[in-house]
């Protein structure tokens, strides 16, 4: 039986140290600790033996269980140990590798056109003004001197909600909602920034949604001549030193004077496609806010005067980048958007 033992002892060790993996440690550990293993049959015989080598088997059989147990123990530290260096090595990071490059997306052009314009005017002393796109029919006409039937409605083809409420036809309103909230108190130096809807036709250069950037300044004293400066300013800064402006007659019900504000095209005046073979482009619509306007927003038109812009940035943007259609602006094809790109 001692014999027996003990060669069971040197056959565990060895199949303990030769394994490969826990799976197959675990299997040794039951095939030999387990009530079925060998160590307890051979213990089963221990009736046989004498009363003096029975307790003397008992000793030696839990010196060889205590033998194995110790063993698989040994080998089940190291073959952990062996799995997490494994696992370590597969999971090396090699920091000298090159990083993936992340796509980040880049400002839409047409936002970048109106931070530029927004930061020009800011730097004249101008702060920005916002109002709602879903307007009513009074400050987007009414306040601005078209009542309702007024034939010069029809310059605006509008979006109508309800009778008195509709999608703002351009950037005006936010004009007569300011001045009010000053009560009659000049100076009034703004730009408002927005998005304005129109029944047009989309075409090339139509959207029957997009920009506009309307300017208003009230006080005493103002003139067209301070309005043909500003313009002045504002055409050579965006476009170019070499750059000049003109101003045409035109009508709008909330500015008298009105005029229509052209700048010479980039071919230098010599008439290319974008200009249609005149050398001078429209970029805006502007005037004398009209008295009537001043009045219904609480100001005397007999102290305050004011000049007032409208301008899309759009067709500024267009104008810019020498884009021909204005649709790419919203039709959002990522080839188009990423070569505004800062970094291009
Ligand atoms: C107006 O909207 C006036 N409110 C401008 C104004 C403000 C005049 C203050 C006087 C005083 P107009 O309809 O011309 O004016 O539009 C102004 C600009 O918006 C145009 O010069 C053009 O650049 C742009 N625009 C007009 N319709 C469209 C359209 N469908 N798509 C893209 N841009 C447009």
């Amino acid at each position: 039986m001692e014999q027996q033992l003990k060669e069971l002892q040197t056959e565990a060790l060895a199949k303990a140290e030769a394994a490969e993996d826990l799976k197959q440690l675990n299997d040794i550990r039951v095939a030999y600790l387990g009530k079925k293993g060998p160590i307890t049959e051979v213990l089963k015989g221990m009736g046989k033996l004498s009363a003096e080598e029975r307790p003397k088997m008992g000793a030696l059989a839990n010196e060889v269980r205590a033998a194995v147990a110790s063993a698989i123990e040994t080998k089940q530290t190291a073959l952990e140990q062996q799995a997490i260096k494994k696992q370590l090595e597969k999971e090396t990071i090699d920091v000298t590798l090159p990083g993936r490059p992340v796509k980040s997306g880049n400002q839409h052009p047409l936002t970048k056109v109106v931070e530029e314009i927004e930061d020009l005017f800011i730097s004249m002393g101008y702060s920005i003004a916002e109002g709602p796109e879903v307007e009513t029919d009074y400050y987007n006409f009414e306040a601005l001197n078209l009542p309702k039937g007024h034939p010069a409605r029809d310059m605006q083809d509008s979006f109508y909600i309800t009778e008195d409420i509709l999608l703002r036809t351009h950037t005006s309103p936010v004009q007569a909602r300011t001045m009010e909230k000053y009560q009659g108190q000049g100076p009034v130096k703004i730009i408002c920034p927005g998005k304005v809807y129109r029944r047009d036709n989309d075409d090339a250069t139509h959207s029957h949604q997009f920009t506009q950037i309307e300017g208003l300044v009230v006080d005493e004293n103002i003139s067209m001549g301070d309005l043909k400066g500003t313009l002045e300013v504002f055409a050579k800064r965006l476009f170019g030193e070499d750059r000049e402006i003109r101003l045409r007659p035109s009508f709008f019900p909330f500015t008298e004077p009105s005029v229509e504000v052209d700048v010479t095209c980039m071919c230098g005046g010599e008439g290319c496609r974008i200009c249609k073979h005149t050398g001078w482009i429209e970029i805006l619509g502007a005037g004398m806010v009209h008295p009537n306007v001043l009045e219904m927003a609480g100001f005397d038109s007999k102290k305050y005067t004011g000049f007032a812009f409208g301008m899309g940035p759009d067709r500024i943007a267009m104008l810019k980048y020498g884009i021909d259609d204005i649709r790419h602006f919203y039709t959002n094809d990522v080839r188009f958007l990423t070569q505004f790109a800062e970094h291009e």
